[in-house]
């Protein structure tokens, strides 16, 4: 038996899906001036180093396909404790990305490298946002750190 406020050092660790969206490969060949020089795999290996010092786990896909989100965020039900998502472009039309995620009963916490709200007026608009936990926008890849950590922070407060 595991004592209250000290860690059960047999139990599962939580699994958090980190979804990545459309163009999201393309990090560090272009634009750093707005989305820095990592590429997606610093992005991954750094959110994976976060989450494993809170005792998370992590398993990370991107995808440039609406349909293939979708299908990743159906398959998280029942097995992750949470999704972090960078919707990419997605995120400011995409319905069936809110429906999906609408149906998934974790945490769920959206990330931006850039702050969409400080760049063109089509960027202002998240469809995601209303079925988030919490949104993380503008600090560039410390977003996936602190979107762990407050992963980390919902599981344990439930
Ligand atoms: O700031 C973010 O993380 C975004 O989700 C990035 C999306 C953009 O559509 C959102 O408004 C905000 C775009 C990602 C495209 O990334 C590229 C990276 C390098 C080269 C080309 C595109």
């Amino acid at each position: 038996m595991t004592e209250p406020g000290t860690a059960d050092h047999d139990a599962p660790r939580p699994l958090v899906l980190l979804l990545h969206g459309p163009n999201l490969n393309l990090l560090g060949t272009r634009e750093p001036e707005v989305y820095g020089t990592a590429t997606l795999d610093d992005h991954v290996a750094s959110a994976t180093a976060a989450a494993d010092r809170h005792g998370l786990d992590v398993e990370a896909h991107q995808t440039n396909h609406e349909g293939e989100l979708v299908e990743l965020i159906h398959g998280a039900r029942g097995r992750c404790a949470a999704i972090v998502i960078n919707p990419g472009a997605f995120t400011h039309y995409a319905w069936s990305i809110h429906d999906a995620l609408a149906a998934f009963d974790g945490v769920v916490v959206e990330v931006h490298l850039s702050n969409p709200n400080a760049r063109e007026p089509w960027r202002h608009t998240s469809v995601i946002a209303p079925v988030a936990t919490g949104t993380i926008a503008g600090f560039g890849g410390l977003g996936y750190a602190l979107a762990m950590q407050a992963v980390a922070a919902r599981l344990t407060a439930r």
